[in-house]
């Protein structure tokens, strides 16, 4: 078992006096985050949080959530963070699966706490206020971790069932930060700007590298991009962390001018990058590096460097130092150069599988290759193409929306006999969901109304944006549904 100290007092103890975080108009060092971090564990303990326990949090970004991020380290707490978009149906399914302790809330989102108390009878929640107003007792703080320790469980939906807990090691983490800085390079100029939410391991990595290199972080409550571009200015951002759909915006917003000269990276992450942006950014030298990763590689596991942003346009790049991909045929073999087959993929930051979860992980990481479900193909010099998303996954503005759970909700409407989701081409979110519904009386239903009963249950970014009916639904012999052919449809105009 191989320890290490803990990230956020090593550092404090190495660089105190360098800034860790901006925060609006703050600017506060790593010797007073991991302060604030000791006295906010303290207040944790007092509420009753003990090390191994799980814990969850539903917080925005903010200062705040990053002092309760470390301090829930400190005590050696495995955090599982909830996504704030999500239904209160959606939290409290996450909140029981994970069997927490305590969930810890922002006020903002206080209007949940009886209704979760009542899902979840044995669930503490207490508000980000109530844990500061608590006196902080004095705590034996967790000052060496096992890299093998889980520290943070985040969710993911799958193609069929439920979501599952992601198990995001110390060490995983550790590798991704380390992964990273192997390629990208940190010096001690490097300032990485935070818009991309602290609960997607998009954001939460960030937070690592940023203990782990000593290099501050500038933290914005929620992406705008007139506030990027002003911060990459005057805060001197060298790396940013974007989806398309915040890219697509940066872009516009910077109509002819561009962006300072210390500004190194952007990375590009979440989902496909279409083309036509691409080819913007290089026209307005936008330093952009694509990458390929995901919660459960703990961010990046390949990224491609700017040098090749022209020859290899499109390509997600070659994996990092630590890790390996391979393109596996559907018998099992190893893909020829240029022959498309399912991405799979090993290495230190790799999960070690899902929560609770014998059998799916089983299923996903076989002889310690974890089999993406994403589809694509390694050029001859060894560079990623990802051609397709695993099954069926629509991604809208980096947030993944699994058919099988719209599909799941909309059988539950008295009046629907069948339905099918698929994703629709969308110029501001790369794809939206869109419903194709057959009623039971054969009768369209409203489109308003299905919304309102889809929004009850599930994420607004999950509402289908539209429902077409139709008087069946494309299904193989085995009567399987035929997403694909779906979206054929819409291809072809017929709705
Ligand atoms: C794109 C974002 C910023 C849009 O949010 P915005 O503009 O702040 O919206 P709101 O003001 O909150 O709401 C306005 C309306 O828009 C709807 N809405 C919001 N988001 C979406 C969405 N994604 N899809 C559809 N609709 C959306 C709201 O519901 C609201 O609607 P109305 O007006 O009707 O009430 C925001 O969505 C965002 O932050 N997206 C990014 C999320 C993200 O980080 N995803 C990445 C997840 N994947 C990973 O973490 C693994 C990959 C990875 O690690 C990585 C990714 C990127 C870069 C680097 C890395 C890395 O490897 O390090
Ligand atoms: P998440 O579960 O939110 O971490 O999403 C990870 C998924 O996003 C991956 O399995 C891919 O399907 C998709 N994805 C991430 N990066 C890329 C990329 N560069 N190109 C295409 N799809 C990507
Ligand atoms: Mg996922
Ligand atoms: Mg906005
Ligand atoms: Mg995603």
């Amino acid at each position: 078992m191989q320890t290490m100290p803990n990230f956020l007092m090593k550092r404090a103890f190495l660089t105190p006096e360098r800034i860790a975080v901006y925060f609006r108009d703050q600017a506060i060092t790593f010797e007073e985050l991991y302060i604030l971090s000791v006295t906010t564990a303290g207040q944790l303990q007092k509420l009753g949080v003990k090390k191994d326990q799980f814990i969850a949090v539903l917080l925005k970004n903010h200062l705040d959530t990053v002092v309760i991020l470390f301090a829930l380290q400190l005590l050696g707490v495995k955090t599982v963070i909830l996504n704030n978009r999500l239904t209160p149906a959606e939290l409290a399914w996450q909140l029981k699966d994970s069997k927490v302790s305590a969930l810890i809330l922002d006020d903002v989102f206080s209007h949940l706490e009886q209704m979760l108390s009542q899902e979840l009878s044995s669930l503490h929640t207490f508000t980000k206020t109530n844990l500061f107003s608590q006196e902080s007792i004095s705590t034996e703080l967790q000052e060496e971790i096992s890299l093998d320790e889980i520290c943070t469980i985040m969710y993911t939906s799958g193609t069929t069932g439920n979501p599952k807990g992601v198990m995001q090691t110390y060490g995983n983490h550790w590798w991704s930060a380390t992964g990273s800085a192997l390629n990208l390079g940190v010096t001690d100029q490097d300032c990485w700007l935070c818009t991309v939410p602290l609960f997607h391991i998009s954001g939460f990595s960030i937070l690592m590298r940023s203990v782990i290199y000593g290099m501050p972080l500038v933290l914005h409550e929620k992406f705008d991009q007139e506030r990027t571009i002003q911060d990459i200015k005057e805060k001197k951002v060298t790396i940013m962390s974007v989806v398309g759909t915040m890219l697509t915006r940066i872009v516009e917003s910077l109509k002819g001018g561009q962006l300072p000269q210390q500004f190194r990276c952007m990375l590009l992450g979440g989902g496909p990058a279409p083309l036509p942006l691409l080819k913007a950014c290089v026209e307005k030298q936008i330093p952009v590096f694509q990458t390929y990763g995901m919660t459960e590689t703990s961010s990046q596991i390949v990224t491609l460097s700017p040098e090749y942003s022209l020859s290899k346009l499109g390509s997600a790049g070659k994996p990092l130092f630590p890790s390996e991909i391979r393109i596996e045929r559907t018998e099992g073999s190893k893909a020829q150069p240029g022959e498309a087959g399912e991405i799979i993929v090993k290495g230190p930051n790799v999960t070690r599988g899902y929560l609770y979860r014998p059998d799916a992980t089983e299923d996903k990481i076989r002889n310690g290759w974890l089999y993406t479900g994403d589809i694509g193909y390694l050029d001859e010099d060894g560079f990623l193409y990802v051609l397709d998303r695993r099954s069926d996954l629509i991604i809208s503005g980096g947030e993944n929306i699994y058919p099988a759970e719209i599909e799941a909700v909309l059988l539950a409407h008295p009046e629907i006999q069948e339905a099918g989701v698929t994703g629709l081409n969308d110029p501001r979110w790369g794809q939206v969901p869109v419903a194709f519904i057959v009623t039971k009386n054969g009768e369209e239903l409203s489109s308003d109304e299905l919304k309102q009963f889809c929004r009850e249950q599930l994420a607004k970014y999950k509402v289908p944006k539209d429902f077409y009916f139709t008087d069946q639904l494309p299904r193989n012999a085995a009567k399987k549904l035929l997403r694909r052919t779906l979206k054929e449809w819409l291809d072809e105009g017929r709705f």
